[in-house]
Protein backbone atom coordinates (compact mmCIF):
# COMPACT_ATOMS: atom_id res chain seq x y z
CA UNK A 1 0.00 0.00 0.00
CA UNK A 2 1.79 3.45 -1.28
CA UNK A 3 -1.11 5.32 -0.51
CA UNK A 4 -1.01 7.42 2.54
CA UNK A 5 -3.25 10.00 4.14
CA UNK A 6 -2.18 13.42 6.42
CA UNK A 7 -4.55 14.82 9.34
CA UNK A 8 -5.87 16.84 6.61
CA UNK A 9 -6.92 13.88 4.43
CA UNK A 10 -4.49 15.12 1.58
CA UNK A 11 -3.48 12.10 0.32
CA UNK A 12 0.55 11.48 -0.65
CA UNK A 13 2.65 9.27 -3.00
CA UNK A 14 4.94 7.08 -1.08
CA UNK A 15 8.56 7.50 -3.06
CA UNK A 16 10.06 4.97 -4.52
CA UNK A 17 7.26 3.79 -6.13
CA UNK A 18 8.55 0.94 -7.00
CA UNK A 19 11.07 0.05 -4.45
CA UNK A 20 14.33 -2.51 -4.01
CA UNK A 21 16.61 -3.03 -7.00
CA UNK A 22 14.57 -1.81 -10.17
CA UNK A 23 16.50 0.23 -12.08
CA UNK A 24 16.43 2.28 -15.44
CA UNK A 25 12.54 2.58 -15.66
CA UNK A 26 10.84 2.98 -18.54
CA UNK A 27 6.85 3.85 -18.89
CA UNK A 28 4.13 3.93 -21.46
CA UNK A 29 0.74 4.19 -21.37
CA UNK A 30 -2.30 2.88 -23.29
CA UNK A 31 -6.02 4.23 -22.36
CA UNK A 32 -5.56 4.53 -18.31
CA UNK A 33 -3.20 1.42 -18.12
CA UNK A 34 0.60 2.24 -17.59
CA UNK A 35 3.20 -0.20 -18.08
CA UNK A 36 6.87 -0.30 -16.65
CA UNK A 37 9.45 -2.38 -17.47
CA UNK A 38 13.44 -2.37 -16.08
CA UNK A 39 16.61 -3.81 -16.05
CA UNK A 40 17.47 -6.73 -14.26
CA UNK A 41 21.27 -7.90 -15.09
CA UNK A 42 22.26 -11.34 -14.72
CA UNK A 43 19.15 -12.64 -12.84
CA UNK A 44 15.76 -14.96 -14.98
CA UNK A 45 13.45 -14.19 -15.65
CA UNK A 46 14.56 -11.15 -16.99
CA UNK A 47 12.85 -7.47 -17.19
CA UNK A 48 9.90 -7.12 -14.61
CA UNK A 49 7.18 -5.40 -16.54
CA UNK A 50 4.71 -3.59 -14.23
CA UNK A 51 1.33 -2.23 -14.39
CA UNK A 52 -0.44 0.64 -12.79
CA UNK A 53 -3.96 2.32 -13.30
CA UNK A 54 -2.76 5.57 -11.22
CA UNK A 55 1.10 5.80 -11.83
CA UNK A 56 1.63 5.29 -8.22
CA UNK A 57 0.98 1.51 -7.10
CA UNK A 58 2.59 -0.97 -9.01
CA UNK A 59 2.09 -4.51 -9.58
CA UNK A 60 3.84 -6.66 -11.40
CA UNK A 61 2.34 -8.85 -14.16
CA UNK A 62 5.44 -10.44 -15.90
CA UNK A 63 8.55 -10.51 -17.21
CA UNK A 64 9.22 -9.99 -20.40
CA UNK A 65 12.37 -12.50 -21.46
CA UNK A 66 11.39 -15.68 -19.49
CA UNK A 67 12.20 -18.31 -21.61
CA UNK A 68 16.14 -19.69 -22.65
CA UNK A 69 15.54 -18.56 -26.29
CA UNK A 70 15.05 -14.79 -25.28
CA UNK A 71 17.65 -14.57 -22.61
CA UNK A 72 20.88 -15.90 -22.96
CA UNK A 73 23.46 -15.59 -20.24
CA UNK A 74 26.76 -17.32 -20.29
CA UNK A 75 26.69 -19.64 -17.02
CA UNK A 76 30.36 -17.77 -16.11
CA UNK A 77 28.57 -14.46 -17.30
CA UNK A 78 29.95 -11.71 -15.11
CA UNK A 79 27.22 -10.05 -12.30
CA UNK A 80 25.82 -6.67 -13.20
CA UNK A 81 26.61 -7.70 -16.87
CA UNK A 82 23.28 -9.30 -18.68
CA UNK A 83 20.33 -7.17 -19.53
CA UNK A 84 20.15 -2.93 -19.46
CA UNK A 85 18.23 -0.86 -19.65
CA UNK A 86 15.06 -1.44 -21.58
CA UNK A 87 12.61 0.86 -23.12
CA UNK A 88 8.81 0.26 -23.61
CA UNK A 89 6.38 1.81 -26.46
CA UNK A 90 3.23 0.84 -27.68
CA UNK A 91 2.57 1.52 -31.34
CA UNK A 92 0.64 0.36 -34.08
CA UNK A 93 -1.39 -1.88 -31.92
CA UNK A 94 1.10 -3.82 -29.96
CA UNK A 95 4.06 -3.30 -27.16
CA UNK A 96 7.82 -2.95 -28.43
CA UNK A 97 10.84 -3.60 -25.86
CA UNK A 98 14.31 -2.99 -26.79
CA UNK A 99 17.16 -3.78 -24.00
CA UNK A 100 20.68 -4.74 -24.15
CA UNK A 101 22.02 -8.19 -23.51
CA UNK A 102 25.97 -7.17 -22.46
CA UNK A 103 26.73 -10.72 -21.82
CA UNK A 104 26.43 -11.69 -25.57
CA UNK A 105 23.22 -10.94 -27.86
CA UNK A 106 23.91 -7.08 -28.31
CA UNK A 107 20.57 -5.41 -28.96
CA UNK A 108 17.69 -7.12 -28.91
CA UNK A 109 13.87 -6.44 -29.65
CA UNK A 110 10.81 -8.05 -28.61
CA UNK A 111 6.76 -7.09 -29.10
CA UNK A 112 3.94 -8.63 -27.36
CA UNK A 113 0.07 -8.01 -27.75
CA UNK A 114 0.03 -8.41 -23.82
CA UNK A 115 2.40 -6.56 -21.65
CA UNK A 116 1.88 -9.87 -19.64
CA UNK A 117 3.22 -12.16 -21.96
CA UNK A 118 4.11 -13.89 -24.12
CA UNK A 119 6.53 -11.72 -25.43
CA UNK A 120 7.90 -12.75 -28.73
CA UNK A 121 11.68 -14.21 -29.92
CA UNK A 122 14.17 -11.49 -30.35
CA UNK A 123 14.79 -9.54 -33.34
CA UNK A 124 18.60 -9.26 -33.32
CA UNK A 125 19.93 -5.44 -33.91
CA UNK A 126 23.52 -6.47 -35.18
CA UNK A 127 23.53 -2.51 -36.65
CA UNK A 128 23.08 -0.80 -33.25
CA UNK A 129 25.33 -0.07 -31.55
CA UNK A 130 25.54 0.92 -27.54
CA UNK A 131 23.85 0.28 -24.56
CA UNK A 132 20.12 1.89 -23.73
CA UNK A 133 18.16 1.45 -27.48
CA UNK A 134 15.34 3.53 -27.73
CA UNK A 135 12.80 3.49 -29.74
CA UNK A 136 10.34 6.35 -31.71
CA UNK A 137 8.17 6.24 -34.77
CA UNK A 138 7.55 9.57 -36.67
CA UNK A 139 4.79 10.42 -38.86
CA UNK A 140 6.39 8.76 -41.79
CA UNK A 141 6.17 5.56 -40.34
CA UNK A 142 9.84 5.45 -39.82
CA UNK A 143 11.33 3.91 -36.55
CA UNK A 144 14.37 5.90 -35.12
CA UNK A 145 16.49 3.94 -33.01
CA UNK A 146 18.87 5.82 -30.37
CA UNK A 147 21.52 4.61 -28.04
CA UNK A 148 23.82 6.07 -25.26
CA UNK A 149 26.33 8.67 -26.43
CA UNK A 150 24.08 9.68 -28.05
CA UNK A 151 23.80 8.20 -31.51
CA UNK A 152 21.10 7.29 -33.68
CA UNK A 153 20.06 4.87 -36.42
CA UNK A 154 16.72 4.43 -38.40
CA UNK A 155 15.81 0.52 -38.23
CA UNK A 156 13.07 -1.89 -39.93
CA UNK A 157 12.03 -3.54 -36.14
CA UNK A 158 10.33 -6.28 -37.79
CA UNK A 159 13.76 -7.72 -39.05
CA UNK A 160 16.59 -5.94 -37.24
CA UNK A 161 18.08 -4.38 -40.36
CA UNK A 162 19.48 -0.94 -40.06
CA UNK A 163 19.26 1.67 -42.73
CA UNK A 164 22.65 3.92 -42.99
CA UNK A 165 25.93 4.36 -40.37
CA UNK A 166 24.80 5.43 -36.76
CA UNK A 167 24.87 9.51 -36.87
CA UNK A 168 25.75 11.51 -33.45
CA UNK A 169 22.37 13.53 -32.45
CA UNK A 170 24.20 15.31 -28.99
CA UNK A 171 27.05 14.63 -26.23
CA UNK A 172 24.82 16.00 -23.56
CA UNK A 173 26.05 18.84 -21.57
CA UNK A 174 29.76 20.41 -22.04
CA UNK A 175 32.18 18.17 -19.77
CA UNK A 176 29.79 15.59 -18.09
CA UNK A 177 30.41 12.37 -18.92
CA UNK A 178 28.30 8.90 -19.85
CA UNK A 179 25.50 10.86 -21.72
CA UNK A 180 22.98 7.46 -21.97
CA UNK A 181 19.81 6.52 -21.40
CA UNK A 182 17.94 8.49 -24.20
CA UNK A 183 14.18 8.80 -25.01
CA UNK A 184 12.90 10.47 -28.05
CA UNK A 185 9.54 12.14 -27.95
CA UNK A 186 7.59 14.04 -30.35
CA UNK A 187 5.61 16.67 -28.10
CA UNK A 188 3.98 19.27 -29.71
CA UNK A 189 6.05 21.00 -32.07
CA UNK A 190 9.67 19.49 -31.39
CA UNK A 191 11.05 16.50 -30.81
CA UNK A 192 12.53 15.80 -27.66
CA UNK A 193 15.58 13.83 -26.56
CA UNK A 194 15.77 13.16 -23.25
CA UNK A 195 18.86 11.85 -21.77
CA UNK A 196 21.02 11.24 -18.36
CA UNK A 197 24.37 12.24 -18.03
CA UNK A 198 26.88 12.35 -14.87
CA UNK A 199 27.16 8.62 -14.77
CA UNK A 200 24.87 6.44 -12.50
CA UNK A 201 26.47 7.09 -8.86
CA UNK A 202 26.25 10.66 -6.96
CA UNK A 203 26.30 12.52 -10.11
CA UNK A 204 23.84 11.79 -12.00
CA UNK A 205 21.23 13.73 -13.85
CA UNK A 206 18.04 14.23 -16.44
CA UNK A 207 18.96 16.81 -19.27
CA UNK A 208 16.61 17.31 -22.74
CA UNK A 209 17.04 18.67 -25.67
CA UNK A 210 15.16 19.59 -28.40
CA UNK A 211 14.68 19.51 -32.25
CA UNK A 212 12.03 20.40 -35.01
CA UNK A 213 12.60 16.61 -36.37
CA UNK A 214 13.86 13.01 -34.64
CA UNK A 215 16.88 13.53 -36.25
CA UNK A 216 17.34 16.87 -34.87
CA UNK A 217 19.51 19.37 -34.64
CA UNK A 218 18.95 19.34 -31.07
CA UNK A 219 18.80 22.45 -29.17
CA UNK A 220 19.95 21.98 -25.22
CA UNK A 221 16.99 23.12 -22.96
CA UNK A 222 18.84 26.38 -20.82
CA UNK A 223 18.08 24.92 -17.31
CA UNK A 224 20.18 21.49 -17.79
CA UNK A 225 20.09 19.56 -16.21
CA UNK A 226 16.93 19.68 -15.43
CA UNK A 227 17.07 17.35 -12.60
CA UNK A 228 19.71 16.36 -10.26
CA UNK A 229 20.58 15.51 -6.48
CA UNK A 230 24.52 15.98 -7.03
CA UNK A 231 26.00 18.12 -4.14
CA UNK A 232 23.12 17.77 -1.72
CA UNK A 233 21.66 15.97 0.92
CA UNK A 234 18.73 15.00 -0.20
CA UNK A 235 17.75 11.47 0.76
CA UNK A 236 17.38 10.33 -2.39
CA UNK A 237 20.28 10.53 -4.27
CA UNK A 238 22.19 9.00 -8.12
CA UNK A 239 19.01 10.39 -9.62
CA UNK A 240 18.49 9.87 -13.52
CA UNK A 241 17.91 7.76 -16.06
CA UNK A 242 14.42 8.87 -16.61
CA UNK A 243 11.28 8.49 -18.75
CA UNK A 244 8.01 10.77 -19.30
CA UNK A 245 4.85 9.97 -19.65
CA UNK A 246 1.45 12.11 -20.10
CA UNK A 247 -1.81 10.89 -18.01
CA UNK A 248 -5.09 10.88 -19.74
CA UNK A 249 -5.84 14.19 -17.62
CA UNK A 250 -2.86 15.86 -19.83
CA UNK A 251 -0.82 16.23 -16.51
CA UNK A 252 3.05 14.94 -17.61
CA UNK A 253 5.16 12.50 -15.14
CA UNK A 254 8.39 11.26 -15.33
CA UNK A 255 9.66 7.94 -13.94
CA UNK A 256 13.84 8.00 -13.06
CA UNK A 257 15.79 5.70 -10.70
CA UNK A 258 16.99 6.61 -7.14
CA UNK A 259 19.03 5.46 -4.50
CA UNK A 260 18.73 5.91 -0.52
CA UNK A 261 22.09 5.93 0.72
CA UNK A 262 22.07 5.44 4.66
CA UNK A 263 24.92 5.26 7.37
CA UNK A 264 27.55 7.24 7.43
CA UNK A 265 30.34 9.02 5.26
CA UNK A 266 30.24 8.12 2.06
CA UNK A 267 27.02 6.53 2.88
CA UNK A 268 25.70 3.42 1.22
CA UNK A 269 22.70 2.02 -0.50
CA UNK A 270 21.73 -1.62 -0.05
CA UNK A 271 18.36 -1.90 -2.05
CA UNK A 272 19.24 -0.98 -5.49
CA UNK A 273 18.65 1.84 -7.34
CA UNK A 274 14.67 2.09 -6.94
CA UNK A 275 12.01 3.68 -9.20
CA UNK A 276 10.69 7.06 -8.27
CA UNK A 277 7.52 9.44 -9.76
CA UNK A 278 7.83 13.17 -9.95
CA UNK A 279 5.36 15.74 -11.57
CA UNK A 280 6.40 17.76 -14.65
CA UNK A 281 4.86 20.87 -15.75
CA UNK A 282 6.24 22.69 -19.04
CA UNK A 283 7.22 26.66 -19.68
CA UNK A 284 8.33 27.67 -22.35
CA UNK A 285 8.31 24.79 -24.25
CA UNK A 286 10.09 23.36 -21.81
CA UNK A 287 9.61 20.32 -19.20
CA UNK A 288 10.17 21.32 -15.63
CA UNK A 289 10.90 18.74 -13.11
CA UNK A 290 8.63 19.17 -9.89
CA UNK A 291 10.26 18.50 -6.55
CA UNK A 292 11.10 14.85 -5.84
CA UNK A 293 10.34 13.63 -2.33
CA UNK A 294 10.18 10.52 -0.62
CA UNK A 295 6.04 11.90 -0.25
CA UNK A 296 4.51 13.86 -2.99
CA UNK A 297 1.11 15.56 -3.45
CA UNK A 298 -0.59 12.72 -4.73
CA UNK A 299 -1.78 13.20 -8.79
CA UNK A 300 -5.30 14.57 -9.02
CA UNK A 301 -7.19 11.25 -9.93
CA UNK A 302 -8.41 8.90 -7.45
CA UNK A 303 -5.91 6.63 -6.41
CA UNK A 304 -6.02 2.70 -7.45
CA UNK A 305 -4.08 0.83 -4.74
CA UNK A 306 -2.77 -2.59 -5.63
CA UNK A 307 -2.31 -5.24 -3.78
CA UNK A 308 1.32 -5.95 -2.40
CA UNK A 309 3.46 -9.01 -2.51
CA UNK A 310 2.19 -11.36 -0.55
CA UNK A 311 4.62 -11.79 2.70
CA UNK A 312 4.26 -15.57 2.31
CA UNK A 313 4.73 -18.05 -0.23
CA UNK A 314 3.48 -21.79 0.49
CA UNK A 315 4.88 -23.42 -3.37
CA UNK A 316 1.26 -24.33 -3.82
CA UNK A 317 1.10 -22.95 -7.19
CA UNK A 318 3.08 -25.00 -10.18
CA UNK A 319 4.13 -22.31 -11.38
CA UNK A 320 6.87 -19.58 -9.41
CA UNK A 321 5.24 -15.86 -8.99
CA UNK A 322 6.76 -13.44 -11.53
CA UNK A 323 9.01 -12.01 -8.41
CA UNK A 324 10.87 -14.96 -8.11
CA UNK A 325 13.98 -14.50 -9.38
CA UNK A 326 16.85 -16.75 -10.31
CA UNK A 327 20.90 -16.83 -11.67
CA UNK A 328 21.56 -17.20 -15.41
CA UNK A 329 18.95 -19.64 -15.66
CA UNK A 330 16.55 -21.84 -14.27
CA UNK A 331 16.31 -25.26 -15.48
CA UNK A 332 12.89 -26.76 -14.54
CA UNK A 333 14.43 -28.95 -13.20
CA UNK A 334 16.88 -27.84 -10.49
CA UNK A 335 13.95 -25.29 -9.23
CA UNK A 336 10.51 -27.17 -8.61
CA UNK A 337 7.55 -26.73 -6.96
CA UNK A 338 6.26 -30.40 -8.77
CA UNK A 339 8.94 -32.74 -7.00
CA UNK A 340 7.69 -32.64 -3.25
CA UNK A 341 3.86 -31.09 -3.21
CA UNK A 342 3.76 -27.58 -1.31
CA UNK A 343 7.30 -27.53 -1.74
CA UNK A 344 10.06 -25.82 -3.31
CA UNK A 345 13.31 -28.13 -4.40
CA UNK A 346 16.18 -26.69 -5.16
CA UNK A 347 18.88 -29.04 -6.57
CA UNK A 348 22.59 -27.39 -6.19
CA UNK A 349 24.74 -26.81 -9.15
CA UNK A 350 27.82 -25.25 -8.76
CA UNK A 351 29.11 -25.47 -5.32
CA UNK A 352 28.23 -22.37 -3.61
CA UNK A 353 26.78 -18.96 -3.85
CA UNK A 354 30.88 -18.11 -4.84
CA UNK A 355 30.02 -19.53 -8.14
CA UNK A 356 28.52 -17.68 -10.65
CA UNK A 357 26.50 -20.96 -11.61
CA UNK A 358 24.43 -21.80 -8.44
CA UNK A 359 21.04 -22.99 -7.35
CA UNK A 360 19.74 -19.80 -6.00
CA UNK A 361 15.94 -18.52 -6.23
CA UNK A 362 14.76 -14.90 -4.19
CA UNK A 363 13.29 -11.85 -4.30
CA UNK A 364 14.38 -8.41 -4.40
CA UNK A 365 14.34 -6.52 -1.07
CA UNK A 366 12.31 -3.87 -0.94
CA UNK A 367 12.23 -2.44 2.37
CA UNK A 368 15.00 -0.95 4.79
CA UNK A 369 14.36 -3.10 7.43
CA UNK A 370 12.92 -6.96 6.97
CA UNK A 371 12.35 -10.51 8.40
CA UNK A 372 12.39 -13.02 6.10
CA UNK A 373 12.42 -16.76 7.58
CA UNK A 374 12.11 -20.13 5.61
CA UNK A 375 11.42 -23.73 6.13
CA UNK A 376 13.64 -25.84 5.22
CA UNK A 377 14.20 -29.29 4.92
CA UNK A 378 17.97 -30.38 3.84
CA UNK A 379 17.71 -33.80 4.49
CA UNK A 380 19.17 -34.90 1.13
CA UNK A 381 21.47 -31.80 0.82
CA UNK A 382 22.60 -28.52 1.57
CA UNK A 383 21.31 -24.90 1.57
CA UNK A 384 19.69 -22.32 3.29
CA UNK A 385 19.09 -18.53 2.91
CA UNK A 386 21.14 -16.07 1.64
CA UNK A 387 21.44 -12.33 0.70
CA UNK A 388 23.08 -11.77 -2.14
CA UNK A 389 24.63 -8.58 -4.12
CA UNK A 390 26.71 -10.70 -5.96
CA UNK A 391 28.90 -14.27 -5.97
CA UNK A 392 31.27 -11.90 -4.51
CA UNK A 393 29.13 -10.27 -1.91
CA UNK A 394 26.68 -12.31 0.21
CA UNK A 395 26.00 -13.86 3.49
CA UNK A 396 24.10 -17.40 4.23
CA UNK A 397 22.62 -19.40 7.03
CA UNK A 398 22.72 -22.79 6.04
CA UNK A 399 21.71 -26.01 7.33
CA UNK A 400 23.27 -29.80 6.55
CA UNK A 401 23.99 -32.87 8.61
CA UNK A 402 22.42 -31.54 11.82
CA UNK A 403 24.90 -28.25 12.26
CA UNK A 404 23.67 -24.70 11.39
CA UNK A 405 26.27 -22.73 9.55
CA UNK A 406 26.72 -18.39 9.33
CA UNK A 407 29.33 -17.82 6.20
CA UNK A 408 29.75 -14.41 5.15
CA UNK A 409 31.79 -13.55 1.89
CA UNK A 410 32.92 -9.93 1.03
CA UNK A 411 35.39 -9.97 -2.07
CA UNK A 412 38.55 -12.04 -1.31
CA UNK A 413 36.99 -12.36 2.49
CA UNK A 414 35.51 -15.58 2.66
CA UNK A 415 34.57 -17.47 5.93
CA UNK A 416 32.41 -19.81 8.45
CA UNK A 417 31.07 -17.26 10.80
CA UNK A 418 28.98 -18.78 13.34
CA UNK A 419 27.75 -22.73 13.64
CA UNK A 420 25.86 -24.63 16.03
CA UNK A 421 24.11 -27.92 16.06
CA UNK A 422 20.42 -28.48 14.91
CA UNK A 423 17.76 -31.12 15.55
CA UNK A 424 17.41 -33.23 12.40
CA UNK A 425 14.13 -32.40 10.40
CA UNK A 426 12.61 -29.49 9.13
CA UNK A 427 14.15 -26.09 10.45
CA UNK A 428 13.20 -22.45 10.20
CA UNK A 429 16.15 -20.40 9.46
CA UNK A 430 15.73 -16.56 9.95
CA UNK A 431 17.46 -13.40 8.80
CA UNK A 432 16.46 -9.88 9.83
CA UNK A 433 17.65 -6.58 8.28
CA UNK A 434 17.26 -3.96 10.27
CA UNK A 435 17.89 -0.22 9.02
CA UNK A 436 20.40 2.36 11.84
CA UNK A 437 18.81 5.12 12.16
CA UNK A 438 20.87 7.06 14.36
CA UNK A 439 24.47 7.20 12.86
CA UNK A 440 26.85 6.85 15.86
CA UNK A 441 30.09 8.01 13.99
CA UNK A 442 31.28 8.69 10.10
CA UNK A 443 31.80 4.63 9.72
CA UNK A 444 28.30 3.81 11.10
CA UNK A 445 26.84 1.33 8.68
CA UNK A 446 23.11 1.72 6.75
CA UNK A 447 21.66 -1.61 8.91
CA UNK A 448 22.68 -4.81 10.24
CA UNK A 449 21.73 -8.53 8.81
CA UNK A 450 21.42 -10.63 11.50
CA UNK A 451 21.19 -14.22 10.70
CA UNK A 452 20.44 -17.29 12.71
CA UNK A 453 17.71 -20.24 13.53
CA UNK A 454 13.86 -19.94 14.78
CA UNK A 455 13.98 -22.05 18.33
CA UNK A 456 10.73 -24.47 18.45
CA UNK A 457 9.21 -20.98 20.90
CA UNK A 458 9.59 -19.09 17.92
CA UNK A 459 12.11 -16.66 19.22
CA UNK A 460 15.10 -16.12 17.13
CA UNK A 461 18.09 -18.02 17.94
CA UNK A 462 20.80 -15.30 16.41
CA UNK A 463 24.11 -16.94 15.13
CA UNK A 464 25.83 -13.68 13.79
CA UNK A 465 25.29 -9.91 12.75
CA UNK A 466 27.09 -8.42 9.96
CA UNK A 467 27.50 -4.76 9.06
CA UNK A 468 25.05 -4.39 5.88
CA UNK A 469 28.12 -1.53 4.27
CA UNK A 470 29.54 -4.61 3.18
CA UNK A 471 26.75 -5.95 1.45
CA UNK A 472 25.79 -2.36 -0.53
CA UNK A 473 26.25 -1.51 -3.69
CA UNK A 474 29.25 1.03 -2.67
CA UNK A 475 31.19 -1.83 -1.66
CA UNK A 476 30.36 -4.43 -4.39
CA UNK A 477 30.20 -2.43 -7.63
CA UNK A 478 27.92 -2.93 -9.96
CA UNK A 479 24.38 -2.06 -11.06
CA UNK A 480 22.10 -4.06 -8.77
CA UNK A 481 20.94 -4.59 -5.45
CA UNK A 482 20.16 -6.77 -2.57
CA UNK A 483 18.29 -10.24 -3.44
CA UNK A 484 17.25 -12.76 -0.86
CA UNK A 485 16.29 -16.21 -1.42
CA UNK A 486 16.92 -19.98 -1.23
CA UNK A 487 19.64 -21.70 -2.16
CA UNK A 488 21.28 -24.86 -2.37
CA UNK A 489 25.12 -25.67 -2.32
CA UNK A 490 24.52 -29.72 -2.12
CA UNK A 491 22.01 -32.19 -2.96
CA UNK A 492 18.69 -31.51 -3.16
CA UNK A 493 17.29 -29.03 -0.63
CA UNK A 494 13.08 -28.20 -0.05
CA UNK A 495 11.36 -25.30 1.25
CA UNK A 496 8.09 -25.71 2.68
CA UNK A 497 7.13 -21.68 2.94
CA UNK A 498 8.99 -18.38 2.16
CA UNK A 499 8.25 -15.42 4.31
CA UNK A 500 9.47 -11.82 3.84
CA UNK A 501 8.18 -8.97 6.09
CA UNK A 502 8.72 -5.73 6.02
CA UNK A 503 9.30 -4.23 9.12
CA UNK A 504 8.39 -0.98 9.63
CA UNK A 505 9.73 1.18 12.32
C1 LIG B 1 22.30 1.70 -17.91
C2 LIG B 1 22.61 3.13 -17.95
C3 LIG B 1 22.57 3.39 -16.53
O1 LIG B 1 22.46 1.03 -19.09
O2 LIG B 1 23.15 2.34 -15.90
O3 LIG B 1 21.80 4.69 -14.85
C4 LIG B 1 23.26 1.30 -16.83
N1 LIG B 1 21.92 4.36 -16.04
O4 LIG B 1 21.73 3.91 -18.65
C5 LIG B 1 22.91 0.00 -16.21
O5 LIG B 1 21.67 0.11 -15.54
Amino acid sequence: MRLSSTPENTATVTNPVIPGFHPDPSVCRVGEDYYLACSSFEYFPGVPVFHSRDLVHWTQIGNALDRPGQLRLPLDSPSSGGIYAPTLRHHDGRFWLVVTNVSGDGNLLFTATDPAGPWSDPVRLPGVHGIDPDLAWDDDGNCWCTTAGVGQVRIDPHTGETFGPTRRLWSGSPGAKAPEAPHLYRIGDYWYLLIAEGGTERCHGVSIARGPTPTGPFEPCPANPILTHRGTDHPIQNTGHADLVQAPDDSWWMVLLGVRPGGGTPGWHVLGRETFLVPVSWTDGWPVVGELSPSLPAPSWPLRPAPALPDRDDFDLSELAPHWVSLRHRPPEACTTKEKAGWLTLHARGGSLDDTDVTFTGRRQQHTSCRVRALVDAADGRGGLAVRLDERHHCAIEVSAGEARVSARIGPLNTVVASRPVPTGPVVLRIEVAAVHTVHDARTGPDTVTLGIEEPDGTFGELASLDGKYLSTEVAGGFTGRVIGMFAGAGAVHFDWFAYEPVDR
